[in-house]
């Protein structure tokens, strides 16, 4: 079959004539958003070719496939990397200037799919467009949420939050597959049934729920692979209410239509914050289940009924402890529908499925109530207690005796589901996402475990798509890059290594530096749009641009802002290098402090903003509503990266690695991959600071140190906190703020 050409003259075709069948006017007459759909599905046909040829090529691959399971994909929009992955940029320019669209306006009409809270969300997203790019055969899956994660407005100097409605004008780039509909089931009982000389397990008077997949094409860079991402979406399995069950008052089944609705409406917002809700551990049953199930039945397509080849046709990554339920499920499918004893399961359960640690702190840990995994999965809280049981035989002969051990180390103990410790115990791998992280995984978080098994342990720094990161959001600098060392980096990202010698060319750096000074103004471009400010364009950009979190210490940054402040207000001969501090930081709305630190950060910028003189050196814009499209515009603007976590807290951090390639400077402490990116530019080019983790830990377990020493010893911080309760700063509500020091 020839490919369709998608050459200039075709693509102005397409559009246009898309624009005349589905909305029956000129292009003259379209809305933006009308011409970005036209744009968007036009680069959709030329995916979908591929994607017909890739599931074609797909039918006769007997090799290993890759599942990626996670509870989030923050994927961003599409359209800029879509076309850039298909090479066809160029085309597609000029075809929207002969045509007189304004691509910049175009692109920002695409929803952004916040599928995604942070880190955990967009690493999935970049590992995606990296498995599809290398041609790895892989599929992302995941929850197709109706409502991602929450739109943050800034009110009043606080937080509000606004629902993310991001299905509202339909969704261009995913495409329903109703055939692989699937069934998972809630709640019931299970009867034991003697047949053929062999017990079975039989889920009686269960709720279904119908997952229906979404499918949404992943290109990869310059070649033909298209993996895919599926999302899944809950669905009763009636199509109306039960009206039959509703009028003889059994309301509970009538409204089985609500529960399964209920299950793929929202994202919960929380990040590295764990709390036990039902309805999570709902979301994280059904989509893993659904996945497994399909993925059994593709891997039985295949290669029929030989499950001992499973281990070696597929793989299942799961991201965090979220999906760890794949475990005890793929055991039920092999043990209940497909008749497997349970040694040859677990055998081949214990060979498919590895684990990947994002965060070690406590309260991130995953925790589920015994009697809720009971309740609403009791054929899997079955298989959890006899792993449990087995595991703990096994650590009683390792730790004889040693009862503490070994309810630390267990799945199951004080009425708790210990999801990481069933994580580690049942994969065949568990990987740390830096050097530092993964020491401290072995070392510290499951030490035990690695006394036992330590083959099992390893680290894999986290990484970035430098298309998405670079060649797509600082065209210019891609540009520049290109005309020094050729375009073979586009391909083999280690080839930037080249531009070393070009820090000694001086024409280089000032290009460079034309281009910074660009990128600013695109910047104040969205700032404007967005919120109607704009910044300086020329202080220096030193942003700090992530979830807001306690030890990720914004309040650390906002407080040395807040002495820089006090430090010109008292000097009249005071200068320094003229500073816009960026923002950009969404608060989970049941985070009290999270919400006080951005009433701070804004009442201190408001407090700046008052002062002429202050507002000559120093400026603070907090970035609305920070998502991936606000970080696509404030990384290429940045001069400077605030990475300031506490040592041991940043399992890695990848936005620390987006400023960085495109030419910020970093400041940060020794913590996550800040490690690696110093050793990788050298203390020049990243400010190390503050505490090693191994001394922090070690503090922290002294008790911590003592805030009223430092009140008392430095009066610039006494000042400081001091204005925090008495007015200066938040004159309108002085208890909030003293929440804070
Ligand atoms: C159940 C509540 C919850 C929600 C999200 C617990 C934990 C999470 C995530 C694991 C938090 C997260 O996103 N972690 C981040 O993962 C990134 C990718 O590996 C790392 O770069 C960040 O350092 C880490 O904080």
């Amino acid at each position: 079959m020839p490919l369709t050409s998608f050459d200039k003259e075709s693509i102005k075709q397409s559009i246009v004539g898309k624009i005349q069948r589905y909305n029956g006017r000129t292009l003259a007459d379209a809305t933006d958003q009308q011409i970005y759909q036209a744009v968007a599905s036009t680069i959709r046909d030329q995916i979908m070719q591929k994607w017909v040829a890739a599931r074609e090529r797909d039918k006769t691959y007997m090799g290993k496939r890759l599942y990626y399971l996670s509870v989030e994909f923050l994927m961003g929009r599409s359209l800029h990397c879509n076309a850039l992955n298909l090479c066809s940029m160029e085309n597609v320019r000029e075809a929207l200037l002969e045509l007189g669209i304004n691509w910049r306006h175009i692109i920002r009409e695409e929803p952004e799919p916040g599928l995604g809270n942070g880190g955990l969300g967009r690493l999935a997203a970049c590992f995606l467009d990296s498995l599809s790019s290398l041609e790895m055969p892989a599929m992302g899956c995941t929850i197709r949420y109706e409502y991602g994660l929450f739109r943050q407005r800034l009110v009043d100097g606080q937080q509000v939050e606004i629902s993310d409605n991001w299905l509202e004008n339909g969704n261009t780039w995913e495409v329903a597959a109703p055939e692989d509909t699937v069934e998972v089931r809630f709640d019931g009982h299970v009867d034991m049934v003697q047949e053929n000389g062999r017990t079975n397990f039989r889920l009686r008077d269960y709720h279904s729920v119908m997952a229906v997949p979404y499918d949404m094409p992943i290109a990869g860079y310059d070649c033909d692979t298209v993996n895919t991402l599926r999302m899944w979406r809950a669905r009763s399995p009636r199509d109306n209410m039960d009206f039959g069950a509703f009028s003889a008052g059994n309301y509970e089944k009538a409204l089985e239509q609500d529960m399964a609705a209920v299950i793929s409406k929202v994202l919960y917002p929380e990040d590295n914050h764990y709390e036990g809700k039902r309805l999570r551990l709902t979301q994280h049953y059904f989509f893993t289940s659904a996945t497994l199930q399909y993925a059994v039945k593709d891997f039985k397509r295949r290669f029929g009924t030989r499950f001992n080849l499973l281990p070696e046709k597929m793989v299942v990554q799961i991201n965090d402890t979220h999906p760890g339920l794949a475990i005890p499920e793929l055991m039920r499918i092999l043990m209940d529908e497909e008749g497997l004893g349970w040694d040859e399961a677990q055998a081949i359960v214990s060979r498919t499925i590895a684990y990947t640690n994002h965060t070690v702190l406590s309260e991130a840990l995953e925790k589920w109530p015994e009697q809720m995994v009971k309740q609403l999965l009791p054929r899997i809280y079955m298989i959890l207690e006899e792993m449990n049981r087995r595991l703990c035989a096994r650590l009683w002969n390792a730790f004889p005796g040693d009862w503490d051990k070994i309810a630390k180390m267990a799945i199951l103990a004080y009425d708790q589901v210990h999801m990481a410790n069933l994580c580690v115990a049942m994969t065949f791998s568990t990987n740390g996402v830096s050097r530092l992280h993964g020491e401290i995984l072995k070392n510290d978080t499951f030490r035990d475990y690695y006394s036992l098994m330590p083959e099992k342990f390893s680290y894999i720094t986290n990484g970035i798509t430098h298309r998405r990161w670079l060649m797509a959001c600082n065209t210019h600098l891609r540009d520049l890059i290109t005309e020094a060392i050729g375009d073979k980096w586009y391909k083999e990202p280690e080839r930037l290594e080249e531009l070393t010698p070009f820090a000694e060319d001086k024409a280089f750096c000032e290009k460079f530096a034309e281009i910074k000074r660009f990128n600013k103004q695109q910047f104040n471009r969205m700032l404007a749009m967005r919120q109607d400010m704009t910044a300086e364009e020329d202080f220096l950009f030193d942003s700090q641009c992530k979830r807001l979190h306690e030890y990720k210490r914004q309040l650390l940054n906002a407080l040395h802002i807040h002495v820089l402040y006090n430090r010109i207000m008292d000097d009249p001969n005071y200068t320094m290098v003229p500073r816009v501090f960026i923002f950009g930081a969404k608060a989970s709305p049941g985070y009290y402090k999270a919400k006080l630190i951005i009433r701070y950060i804004l009442a201190l910028s408001k407090l700046i903003d008052r002062s002429p003189r202050a507002r000559r050196m120093l400026r603070i814009i907090f970035v609305e509503n920070y998502d991936v499209s606000a970080a696509e515009a404030i990384i290429p603007a940045t001069d400077l990266s605030e990475q300031l976590s506490t040592a041991g807290k940043e399992a890695s951090g990848t936005g620390n690695m987006k400023f960085m390639m495109n030419g910020a400077l970093t400041i940060g402490t020794m913590d996550g991959a800040n490690v690696e990116i110093h050793e990788q530019v050298g203390a020049d080019n990243i400010y190390i600071f503050g505490m090693r983790a191994d001394t922090a830990a070690a503090l922290e377990h002294e008790g911590g140190y003592n805030p009223m020493q430092i009140f008392e010893n430095n009066a610039e911080i006494r000042r400081a906190l001091t204005q925090m309760i008495d007015g200066t700063v938040l004159p309108d509500s002085p208890t909030a703020a003293g929440a804070l020091s």
